[in-house]
């Protein structure tokens, strides 16, 4: 029965854009995180037309990371985080994304922050692009839609590669790329591939053509990051929420493996190195032409990622209707339908077996080594009269879903590199935009209206954690 491996990556997962705030400084660049706005009671965050006065940002300030990072490392080390997964704001190594030369001090940031990590034995687990890109990419180039964003990305890519060899080993190209399959969204279009909606544009077409064009950027990534540094080890980021037939009929059970198709081809590209048979007949019978290029094909190839990073939070349903697939989500009530999963007060279906189920379709699928590399419990928490967050919630989540990460790898046969669990501090909600959405085991003292004095605190699963680190899981 194999265990965890001896030198397991625990640790905790954050997003440079939902924990730095500092957006100005050291020359950084606006990005597409710096136009959000806040959303509130429901209502999504709103993408702005630049930045405009009066507006509320969250992630202008978030909860100051960049200035308090070296307090923060000290927290993680006395759980006793082997590694920390964050992501390099792009604007910060080139502020417009078309520069020629990068900038230093952006660069020199987060020399410093991977030396801070490396003192306590961290391994810095690093995210080429988490949700942002330069504006400007936006405004000149319509993001991701354009060819030329490959270039940009290569070039940044790079530059990170090079000046963090020997700091760096652990890479991953871009966050949940998948979640731009939801092209009906805003804020999935914004965040993952720098698009806006354009009256009367095919977006289920764009939102192809930018996934191909990011999907070559990678594979040219992985192809120059092993030439950099052939120790080093990138993978992909896919968001994984597995979809179920709700029931055993065969039209259910259909419409759940296209669903699964539809989300997962990303990673097929990423792992397999070539569009999945169905792809190329959907472009074709949807008269899609897609630029693509047959040494696009040739560096796909050749792009293979090392393992498969992913997010698992949540499961979903679907069912049939007369030849439609339906999602089984009770929007009025913000719950999935499955009958035997119970939701978050998000509505986000807590499934911990779903996980195991993920690991065993990754493994059987793609026959690489997997990075569970967000996972976690978004609630509201309530410091207790003792000053202190008593997240017993918290704890069952995460132990519920690592007892099932434990089971993929004894029994199923799962490689597993390493167990990040989402916003291990806590910082600003991507969905929401919030500080009241909380996952970490770092309590941070700020509010949906940003009042606090940004204070750290440890909460219950601060110290649950480091027993479950310290002992290589074995005590949960
Ligand atoms: C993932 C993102 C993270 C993160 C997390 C939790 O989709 O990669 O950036 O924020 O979800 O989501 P939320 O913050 O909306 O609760």
């Amino acid at each position: 029965m194999a265990k965890l491996r001896k030198d397991f990556l625990w640790g905790g997962a954050v997003a440079a854009h939902q924990l730095e705030g500092g957006w100005q400084e050291g020359h950084k660049g606006i990005s597409v995180a710096d136009i959000m706005t806040a959303g509130a009671n429901g209502v999504p965050r709103r993408i702005t037309d630049g930045v405009l006065p009066g507006e509320n940002y969250p992630n202008h300030e978030a909860i100051d990371f960049y200035h308090r990072y070296k307090e923060d490392v000290k927290l993680f080390a006395e759980m006793g985080f082997k590694c920390f997964r964050t992501s390099i704001a792009w604007t910060r190594i080139f502020p417009n994304g078309d520069e020629d030369e990068p900038n230093e001090e952006g660069l020199q940031f987060y020399d410093d922050l991977f030396d801070e990590c490396h003192k306590y034995g961290i391994e810095p687990v690093i995210t080429l692009s988490h949700f942002e890109i330069p504006y400007h990419l936006v405004t000149e180039y319509g993001g991701w839609s354009n060819r030329k964003l490959i270039d940009f990305f290569v070039k940044f890519a790079t530059t990170c590669f090079k000046r963090y060899k020997g700091k760096v080993k652990y890479w991953m190209t871009f966050n949940e790329i998948n979640n731009q399959t939801n092209y009906q969204s805003d804020f999935a279009l914004m965040t993952n591939s720098g698009l806006a909606k354009h009256e009367g544009e095919d977006m289920e077409r764009t939102m192809y053509q930018a996934g191909h064009y990011e999907l070559v950027a990678s594979a040219i990534a992985v192809q120059k990051g092993h030439e950099i540094d052939p120790t080093s080890q990138i993978g992909c980021m896919i968001a994984m929420v597995p979809i179920y037939p709700l029931t055993a009929k065969p039209a259910d059970i259909m419409a759940a493996e296209k669903a699964m198709q539809a989300r997962y081809w990303f990673a097929d590209v990423h792992a397999n190195g070539r569009y999945p048979s169905w792809l190329p007949i959907f472009f074709e019978n949807h008269n899609y032409n897609l630029d693509i290029t047959d040494e696009d094909l040739e560096n796909l190839k050749k792009g293979i990622v090392d393992y498969i990073g992913f997010s698992y939070y949540m499961s979903n349903c679907i069912e049939d209707h007369d030849g439609a697939p339906e999602y089984h989500y009770d929007e009025e009530n913000n719950h999935t339908k499955n009958p035997y999963v119970k939701a978050s007060e998000w509505g986000w279906p807590v499934d911990p077996e779903g996980l195991r189920y993920a690991m065993n379709w990754f493994n059987d699928r793609y026959h690489l080594p997997q990075f569970i590399v967000e996972n976690g419990f978004g609630a509201i928490d309530k410091v207790g009269e003792d000053g202190k967050v008593h997240d017993d919630y918290r704890i069952d989540y995460l132990r519920r879903h690592i007892e099932q990460m434990k089971l993929a790898v004894e029994y199923d046969g799962v490689d597993l590199m390493g167990y990040t669990p989402w916003g291990c501090i806590d910082l600003v909600s991507a969905g929401t935009g919030q500080m009241d959405k909380r996952y970490g085991f770092i309590y941070v003292d700020k509010n949906d209206a940003g009042e606090g004095t940004l204070a750290r605190s440890r909460k219950d699963s601060f110290d649950w954690y480091k027993e479950v680190i310290a002992t290589n899981g074995e005590d949960l």
